[in-house]
């Protein structure tokens, strides 16, 4: 194979690739690594590459006389770092001017920085412990690298963008500012067809994961009666519900999480083992203002607070007359309050 520089300033002229070894500070020449073993070998999606290659001009600077592109190990740096500044919320083109205006040495340098202070992954989100070396990205750019990241398919950005806004905001700040507006385009995109819907599953997926892992660096402060959190029936949007245990978690509210799709039967079944003071109850998709549900409460004989969020409850919904007293809520931070307060419902 041979192979050409696509700088020719750093061509020997015999068609035989050359760098500068930042190391040895010498000129020795080298063969280039073709985009699936950089994928490989960094973690990063193959068609991230190509983007950040064409709209960004980070990528190979050699080709074979196939017109195959390889990377040196410097172009490999480069998108390391790219990677990594992306990661942190630094919106792609900010990301690449930087790496571009650096030199070899700087990028080792900052490469060993940040591996040095585990900046990927090594704090625990939401444990209240913040790190030193994240940049405190602006929402609209992380919503921007967020829904970037789930088109191109990307699980290691995901990931990295998520505990990132969760290392820097509490639950509820990175739900309202990132989450739910990045969740929304992404929302919206699907509808118009310009997104799949594996990268739909890929955002949602990865986030659920992160928001448990919240509840886990939590457990310990966790006590008390739980309150419980649960899908209405038929309803397979949960991720609020794993917003509001991440958050409840992090004010040391226990919650028995019972999961999207609950049917009304299961659910009264579980309020009377468990005996709540509250339930959260969540409806993205539409739902009839008549239902079993609302019936099926009048089996509840203690003090329950029953609480609605999200956009799939109708108007005019009743409860039988009794102990039950029902709340609807319009945002996180009154789900929250409802939850952590004592009863005293709007309507019934
Ligand atoms: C992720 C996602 C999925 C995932 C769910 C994964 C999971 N574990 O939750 C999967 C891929 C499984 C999925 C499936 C489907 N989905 Co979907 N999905 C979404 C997406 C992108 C995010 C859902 C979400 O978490 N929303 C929560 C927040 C971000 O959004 P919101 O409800 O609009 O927020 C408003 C209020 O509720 C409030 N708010 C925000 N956060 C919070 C939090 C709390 C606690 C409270 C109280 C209020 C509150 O603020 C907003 C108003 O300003 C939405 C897009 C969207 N806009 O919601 C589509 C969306 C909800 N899905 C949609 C559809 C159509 C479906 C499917 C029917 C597709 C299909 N044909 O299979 C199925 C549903 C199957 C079923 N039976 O439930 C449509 C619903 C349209 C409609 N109104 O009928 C949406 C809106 C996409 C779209 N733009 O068309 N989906």
């Amino acid at each position: 194979m041979t192979l050409m520089n696509a700088h020719p300033a750093a061509s020997n002229g015999a068609g035989q690739p050359e760098h500068d070894d930042p190391e040895l500070g010498t000129t020795v020449p080298e063969i280039g690594w073709p985009v699936g073993v950089v994928s490989e070998r960094l973690g990063i999606a193959a068609p991230t590459l190509r983007s950040w290659d064409r709209r960004h001009g980070v990528g190979p600077s050699l080709r074979t006389s196939g017109n195959h592109r390889r990377y040196t190990e410097l172009d490999m740096r480069r998108v390391e770092l790219m990677s990594r500044l992306t990661a942190q919320g630094v919106p792609a083109q900010s990301a690449a001017d930087s790496v571009l205006a650096m030199d070899a040495r700087s990028i080792a340098d900052r490469l060993t920085v940040n591996s040095a202070t585990g900046a990927d992954d090594e704090l625990l989100p939401g444990s209240g412990r913040q790190d030193p070396e994240a940049i405190d990205v602006d929402a609209a750019d992380l919503v921007e690298s967020i829904v970037a990241a789930a088109r191109a398919l990307d699980p290691r950005t995901l990931s990295l963008l998520y505990r990132q806004v969760l290392r820097r905001r509490d639950v509820g700040r990175a739900w309202i500012e990132v989450f739910a507006p990045a969740l929304r385009r992404v929302g919206d995109l699907w509808r118009e067809g310009r997104l799949g819907v594996s990268a739909e599953h890929l955002t949602s997926e990865l986030l659920q994961s992160e928001l448990r892992a919240v509840v886990r660096a939590n457990r310990l402060r966790i006590a008390g009666r739980p309150v419980v959190l649960a899908g209405a029936d038929d309803e397979q949007h949960h991720l609020p519900l794993l917003a509001l245990e991440a958050e409840l978690a992090r004010n040391g509210v226990a919650s028995l999480f019972l999961g999207p799709r609950v049917p009304s039967e299961a659910l009264v079944s579980a309020l009377r083992e468990s005996r709540p003071r509250a339930v959260f109850l969540w409806a993205s998709l539409a739902r009839p203002a008549v239902e079993p549900l609302w019936r099926d409460l009048g089996a509840v004989d203690w003090d329950l607070e029953v609480v609605i969020g999200g956009p799939g409850w109708a108007e005019g919904i009743t409860v039988p007359d009794g102990p039950v007293v029902l709340t609807r809520v319009e945002d996180f931070g009154s789900a929250v309050r409802a939850l952590t307060s004592s009863p005293g419902g709007l309507t019934r």
